[in-house]
């Protein structure tokens, strides 16, 4: 049972424009690994040797096959309750922005609408040199890599460290966080950048910040309000909540 206080109950009845961060711990309860910490890929691969140009260049088939095995792996599973939570969330305000660093597709196949994936989607490939969408097969046995029409090296389009985040996304995201008046960061290390200045900016402009994680993060004592537990417990009990101060003031 979470606790409801007084500041956190008016917001989340009164609030008519909200921001939602999520990160992979959002969707770790419906079987995707994490990057970081227990369980987290990143364990057993370091992000500069397989998530970076560098990488790719230097050993595309391994880049390649890390991916193929994350594909297989989110081919298998769909989404879970916080997914379907932050989908009724949506219908309860006017000015909804859900903004996420996944690259699973999670989202959007639970039903949310209004979608900032601001790292890509790993079902989605382009071309390394000119960016055009690539839609054929990866097939990676034989050791033909996939290439381009112009020649160049098809690559999951993914944002990878170095990389520019999609402008056009990247700038609605944060204008959705500076005109929130309530925030949620669900599920994120808030170790990556830009996204892990989305809460922070947010809170600058006045928002209610609030975090929900497992452990702690660099956010958790900047929150006005922090929640530790699993996202897809936490989320739904919120939500229900929201309904209920709603149609209570009705
Ligand atoms: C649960 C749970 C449950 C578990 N319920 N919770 C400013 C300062 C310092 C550095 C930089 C800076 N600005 C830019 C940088 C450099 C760099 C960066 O941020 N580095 C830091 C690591 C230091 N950023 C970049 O390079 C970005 N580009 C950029 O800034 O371009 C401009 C530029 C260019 C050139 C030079 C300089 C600037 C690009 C970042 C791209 C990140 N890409 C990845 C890979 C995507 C593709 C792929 O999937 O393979 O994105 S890295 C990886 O981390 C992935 C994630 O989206 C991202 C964030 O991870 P996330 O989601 O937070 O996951 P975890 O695993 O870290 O955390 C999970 C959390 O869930 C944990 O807290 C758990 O406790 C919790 N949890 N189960 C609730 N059930
Ligand atoms: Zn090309």
């Amino acid at each position: 049972m979470i606790k409801f206080p007084d500041d956190f109950k008016g917001i989340l009845k009164n609030a008519k424009k909200v921001a939602i961060l999520t990160g992979a711990g959002i969707s770790a309860e419906s079987g995707v690994p994490t990057f970081r910490g227990e369980g987290g890929i990143w364990n057993k691969f370091k992000p500069e040797e397989l998530a970076t140009v560098d990488a790719f260049m230097s050993n595309p088939k391994l880049v390649w096959e890390w991916y193929l095995w994350r594909r297989q792996i989110m081919s298998e599973v769909g989404p879970n309750p916080a997914h379907y939570a932050l989908v009724d969330m949506e219908s309860l305000y006017d000015d909804f922005s859900l903004i996420t660093q996944n690259v699973d597709g999670l989202h959007r196949m639970a039903g949310s609408k209004n979608i900032y994936e601001v790292h890509g989607n790993i079902s989605l490939n382009k071309c390394l040199d000119c960016s055009r969408p690539y839609d054929g097969e990866i097939n990676i046995d034989d050791g033909e890599l996939p290439q381009c029409q112009c020649g160049g090296k098809i690559r999951p389009d993914v944002v990878w460290f170095g990389e520019m985040l999609p402008a056009d996304i990247i700038n609605k995201a944060f204008a959705a966080s500076e005109r929130a008046e309530l925030f949620f960061s669900i599920g994120t290390s808030a170790l990556v950048h830009p996204a892990a200045s989305l809460p922070v900016t947010a809170k600058q402009n006045g928002a209610y910040l609030v975090e929900v994680n497992l452990d702690p993060t660099p956010l958790s004592d900047y929150a006005d309000y922090t929640i530790h537990g699993p996202a897809g417990e936490i989320m739904p009990e919120i939500v229900e909540k929201i309904a209920e101060l709603k149609e209570d003031s009705k």
